[in-house]
Order: structure tokens, then sequence, then C-alpha cells
């Protein structure tokens, strides 16, 4: 044996290794190649029991130090390069830009109210609440129509089960008027007040129909407050909301809360006015109820009689946004489906 074979074996080995590279597949062919018990390396180390004493001493210790350089540079190397790809796998990139949460948006629906809301503030008007469960008082009595009035089959009701502590019969409010007269109890005129909320109905649905819908009413008490009033704030309001010349149109109509009763209709906006399937081909599209407030409801509220003059109105919050967004059913917006409510 000679030390020329261990010196060939370690260039060998060294070559080896700079074939390798970080390739972890070729420096396992190495590990085998060189510290396997088949390998060379091995072979020799294992010949130095039938060396004389002598050639132990040099040839022995020089192999076995050869195998140890060649297995403490290998497994180093293996290891690093081990880490190093585990550490490659869980790298974060600290400067790339976060991604964004997918967050919500506001219903069509919020939006339109408070863009309702934002053009009445503008006008001075201020924004008020009402109950949606009510008592009949509110919801009907108080508005001029008592028990047993043909009139209440105009408003389907959902009526609750139990009664309140006062032994009242309940409801969920038909319309956004039950919070005329709670408003007139507790302020003194003048005041010019939006009331917007959802109202619940007993009926069938339809394109344009709803069980549960919103409304928002107006109530413009003062001395001398009249219809031309009421036509020019409702000129006002349809102009801001649609951003165009509104035409506005009154037709007599019949609530028992105001006298005279109008239903009030914008020029459609689909067709200016000349016709369409969307207006009927008349047009017209009609926007709500409204009329100069019946003193009766006054009286209601504890106001002395022919004191005041109002009007009142109220109008499908729904409607407006279907005719802003050519919304074509009603029921879309209620509807929980996504690809309808990311368009707005
Ligand atoms: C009323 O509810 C009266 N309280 C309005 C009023 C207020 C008149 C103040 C006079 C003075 P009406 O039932 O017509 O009236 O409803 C008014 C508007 O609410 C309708 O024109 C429509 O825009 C909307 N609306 C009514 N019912 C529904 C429904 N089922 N689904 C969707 N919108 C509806």
């Amino acid at each position: 044996m000679s030390k020329d074979i261990l010196e060939k074996i370690k260039s060998d080995f060294e070559k080896g290794l700079q074939e390798a590279g970080n390739d972890l597949g070729k420096l396992e062919e190495l590990r085998i190649k060189f510290l396997s018990r088949k390998s060379e390396l091995n072979q020799l180390l294992k010949g130095i029991k039938d060396l004389s004493s002598e050639e132990k001493k040099e040839f022995g210790s020089l192999a076995n130090q050869t195998r140890k350089e060649v297995e403490t540079k290998l497994m180093d190397l293996i290891e690093e390069i081990q880490q190093r790809k585990d550490l490659e796998k869980d790298w974060i990139d600290v400067t790339a830009p976060g991604k964004k949460e997918a967050i919500g948006h506001l219903n069509l629906l919020s939006k339109v109210q408070r863009e309702i809301e934002d053009i009445f503030t503008s006008m001075s008007f201020e924004i008020a609440d009402g109950p949606e469960i009510e008592n009949e008082w509110y919801n009907f009595d108080a508005l001029n129509i008592p028990k047993n009035h043909p009139a209440r089959d105009l408003w389907d009701t959902f009526w609750i089960k139990n009664k309140n502590k006062k032994g009242e019969k309940l409801l969920v409010r038909t319309h956004t008027s039950n919070a005329q007269v709670r408003y007139m109890e507790k302020h003194k005129p003048p005041f010019q007040v939006i009331v917007p909320g959802k109202a619940y109905r007993y009926e069938a649905t339809d394109a344009h129909h709803e069980h549960s819908f919103c409304q928002f009413e107006a109530l413009v008490v003062g001395d001398s407050v009249s219809v031309a009033n009421f036509k020019s704030i409702a000129q006002e309001f349809f102009s801001a909301f649609f951003g165009e010349k509104i035409e506005i149109r009154l037709r007599p109509s019949y609530f028992p809360f105001t006298e005279p009763s109008f239903e009030f209709d914008i020029s459609c906006k689909v067709c200016q006015g000349k016709g369409c399937p969307t207006c009927g081909h008349t047009g017209w599209l009609e926007m709500g109820g409204c009329g100069m407030v019946n003193q009766r409801v006054f009286e209601s509220a504890g106001y002395e009689k022919n004191k005041y003059q109002g009007f009142a109105w109220g109008f499908g919050i729904e409607r407006l946004a279907m005719m802003k967004h050519q919304v074509g059913d009603i029921r879309n917006f209620r509807s929980g489906d996504l690809r309808f409510i990311r368009q707005f």
C-alpha cells in the first residue's frame, strides 16, 4: 500500500465535489462511492490489519485521517445545502406589497339612502328615525285610519302575535308614515324632516313589489306651507338625485292622513317622457304618495286644529334605486346574489 493511493482517492473526491456542486443527488452518489462499506477507502482500511506494525503505524493513521476528512467535508456540505434549501422554502419577501383583504361594500340600497339623506340635509332637513315594530295607534289610528275603516285594506299588515305590556296590538310598520305623529309629539313647528327606513307588507312579490322594502317619509310643517312649496322641494330633490332636470306631476289620489292627496309621478328617465315599456308607454313613473297633512293628524299629535299647515310624502327607496341604476327587478336587492351586489 502506498500514500499515493490515498492521494488519488482525495483528488478524485475533490474532483467529484466540484462536479456535484449543490446537487444533493450527486453528493449522495459521492457518499456511496467514497464512504460506503464497499468503497475503495473502506476496503483499504479493512486491509490495515494485515500490514506490518511499521506500515500500520504510518499508513493506518493516514488512511483514517483521509476517511475522516472526506466524511467531514462531504457531510458538512450536504447539511449546509439542505439548510439553505429549507430556508429558501420558508423565505418571506418583507418588501413585497401586502395582499389586500377582500372586504365588502355598502349595498346599493344603503348607498342610495345615504345619497337621499345628503340631498335633504343640504336643504336643511333633519333626519329622524321611527320604530319598525309599532302599535296600531301610530301606524293607523293617529293617521286618521280607525279600526274597521276600509282604508286599512290599502296596507296589508303583518301582525305580531304578542301584545305589548300595555295590551296593545303590535305590527311591523306598513309605512314610514308611522313616524309622523311620533315626531310631531316631540317637536313644535316649523320643521322639515325626513324619516328613511324599512316597511313591511303582507303582499305577493313581483318585479316591483317586495314584502320588505324601504321608504322615506318627508314632513314639512309651518304656518303657511303650501303644495307649491312641496312641488319646488320635490323638483329640487329629484333633479339633484338624478343629476338632470326632472319633470314632476301630481295626480289626485286618496290617503286618510292627507287632504288633498296626490300620487306623485316623475318623467320617465328611460325614454325622457316619450313613452316606453318601463313607464307603460305613459312617459311618467309613479314614485309615491303625498299630500297636505290632514288636520286630524295634527290633532292626534296634540296640535291646535287649523293652526299649522304641512305636507307629507312617502316614496319607495328601491324604486328610486331601480330607476337610477336600471335595476329591472326589485327582488334583486335582497336576493343575496353576489353577481348583482358587486355591480354597484
Ligand atoms: C304610502 O305608504 C303612504 N304612507 C305614502 C304617503 C306618505 C302618502 C305621506 C301621503 C303622505 P303607498 O302605499 O302608495 O303610500 O307607498 C308609497 C311608495 O312606497 C310607493 O309608491 C312605492 O314606491 C313604495 N312601495 C309601496 N309598496 C311597496 C312594495 N310592496 N314594494 C316596494 N315598494 C313599495
